[in-house]
């Protein structure tokens, strides 16, 4: 299985990037980062970690609802290389790290862990339990997602035993920052994999003779990682930066556990990105909307399961995917459930969600309930859904003057009048579903000759999650309806924003000969892009191929690089 494989090292780039022709493109990349080391640190990387962006084609927010999704790595990917520092003894300066960025904006860092807290298990035992990286969630700073990697490695490898390498670190990239394309997910990944790798810890244990590490561990990992940046996601752009496979897309499931497997990609079907140029900073909007989602979610499954007869412990914070296994008696040790079984029981919940609108609708609430409204539907009293839904709150503020409720959860908050239970569901269901149809199309054409009618087919499920996102998730913006629609003016088969949305990329699956005159009449057609050309327009809008998943090379054998 996929999640089972260690993670490779990288032999030559065409292996890496899937083809000669693509592979060209990169290699400057992988030297410049090498040299620019070696200038600004003195020496050779001792490792350099690569970890892609991805383009979600189908399967928008429902992957923290624990429902499969379908995304592809994309060539566009984050680089960092590290080595040891050469001129400073490990203790003094354990663990420190000088952070610097080939992108001149963002400036040079220096931090080092701290020990938080030292639990005495007895006099002679003294155990590490916490580490202190100060990750500063309040604002969008680079260097965060270093640190999120990093956090990783030093709490589950060095609890107790030992101090990590001090080191240099160099990072370059060319995935788009707040696009839709996954650079925090590539981030965390390139810099848990690098952290790992500079302290011998790719082996899998201490002593560094242990199993290696699997790809699914580093996806556990890094999912972990990346909620201390203070963003509640899902697991779907760490699978799919870690897993992926040249050539195919990639589909995972969460539920019952982790897995993932390729999904061949139609011939002569082409995937472009387009940046409407709008930038959402997920991080910063979280709170009234990626995260007020994940919450809307959790509720609306509870409810649901409520209203089919489910049985949901009073503590447990259900997801919709966990709902759908139950009501279809689903037996977790043997895999996820049939295609068909699973269709049939979204289709039957998803006949439930109108139950999930409020009994009188307001104009100010458009469909969605108060939180007094959401308590009431969900059976449990109001302390019973504090516990549950609130343990992972830390305190809670009404704002008279806003009138808005505002729940700090961990270092989360989520800020809302009305919940929209009954269209999030809605839009969850409908959107899992469409995936697994997209899948189907796609492995049923591997055994009969590609026509215009599988691309169709596609194109027609994409189009139906932009309405959804756009109207059920409201997670679309004017940008990127317009986009989409410019898109499908200029010849695509399917188009739609892809990953969270509020801004960022679209996907537009087109046939392989219409790409450059599909490319010209976006550019010609999309107000933001007038005027650029070459190397900036190639910036905003470019086909992609499925690139692999995360790997690393190491410049010297890595028992130079332990401590
Ligand atoms: P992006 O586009 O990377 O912000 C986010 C989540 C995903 C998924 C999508 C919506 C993170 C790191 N990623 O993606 O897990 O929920 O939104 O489908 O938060």
């Amino acid at each position: 299985m996929a999640a089972e494989q260690p993670i490779p090292v990288y032999t030559n780039l065409t292996d890496l990037y899937g083809s000669l022709g693509t592979s060209l493109n990169h290699a400057d990349k992988w030297n410049k980062i090498a040299e620019e080391f070696q200038r600004r640190f003195g020496q050779k990387p001792a490792y350099i970690a690569r970890a892609p962006g991805r383009v979600n084609l189908i399967g928008e927010h429902i992957d923290y609802c624990l429902f499969g999704v379908l995304p592809a790595a994309i060539e566009r990917d984050i680089l960092i290389a590290i080595g040891q520092r050469s001129k400073i003894r490990a203790e003094d300066f354990p663990g420190g790290v000088v952070a610097e960025n080939m992108q001149t904006k963002y400036t040079r860092q220096i931090f080092a862990p701290a020990p938080r807290r030292r639990t005495s298990v007895s006099e002679q035992e003294v155990r590490l339990e916490e580490w202190d990286l100060d990750i500063n969630t309040k604002e969008l700073r680079w260097e965060s997602y270093v640190k999120a990697g990093y956090y990783g490695v030093l709490i589950n490898y060095f609890a107790g035993e030992g101090d990590p390498a001090p080191v240099d670190i160099l990072v370059t990239g060319t995935v788009p920052a707040g696009s839709g394309l996954s650079s925090s997910a590539a981030m965390v990944v390139g810099s848990t994999l690098a952290f790992l790798a500079i302290n011998g810890k790719l082996e899998g244990n201490f002593t560094g003779d242990g199993p290696k590490i699997t790809k699914g561990q580093l996806v556990e990992m890094a999912v972990a990682n990346e909620k201390r940046v203070g963003v509640n996601s899902g697991g779907m752009d760490q699978a799919a930066s870690v897993i992926s496979v040249p050539s195919s897309a990639l589909y995972i499931s969460f539920f019952p556990n982790l897995s993932a497997s390729a999904v061949p990609l139609p011939p002569g079907a082409v995937f472009i990105i387009a940046n409407s140029l709008v930038v959402s900073d997920k991080a910063v909007t979280a709170k009234r909307n990626y995260n007020l989602r994940v919450v809307e979610t959790l509720a609306a499954a509870r409810i649901l399961a409520r209203r089919l007869e489910v049985r949901v412990d009073k503590t447990e914070k259900v997801t919709l995917r966990e709902v759908a296994g139950r009501l279809a008696g689903e037996v977790e040790e043997a895999g996820e459930m049939p295609l068909e079984w699973l269709l049939e029981t979204l289709k039957r919940m998803e006949r439930e969600v109108e139950g999930l609108k409020p009994e009188k609708s307001s104009e100010e609430g458009r469909l969605g309930v108060t939180m007094d409204e959401m308590i009431k539907m969900s059976g449990l009293t109001l302390d019973e859904f504090h516990e549950v839904y609130m343990s992972w709150v830390e305190g809670e503020i009404f704002d008279s003057l806003l009138g808005t409720l505002e729940l700090t959860v961990l270092c989360v908050k989520v800020e809302a009048t009305h919940f929209q239970l009954y269209k999030r569901a809605k839009h969850v269901l409908s959107e899992a579903s469409r995936v697994l149809q997209f899948r189907q199309i796609c492995l049923a054409a591997l055994s009969s000759a590609s026509s215009m009618d599988v691309l169709k087919d596609l194109g027609q499920l994409m189009n139906e999650s932009q309405i959804s996102c756009n109207e059920l998730f409201q997670c679309s913006c004017p940008e990127l309806n317009e986009l989409t629609e410019i898109a499908k003016d200029a010849g695509a088969f399917g188009s739609r924003l892809t990953g969270a949305g509020w801004g960022g990329c679209t996907v537009s699956l087109v046939a392989e000969d219409n790409v450059d005159a599909f490319i010209k009449s976006v550019s010609a057609t999309y107000k933001p892009y007038k005027g650029l050309q070459g190397e900036a327009l190639n910036e905003v809008i470019f086909a992609t191929r499925p690139s692999s998943g995360a790997c690393g090379e190491f410049n010297e054998p890595s028992d130079a690089v332990r401590i």
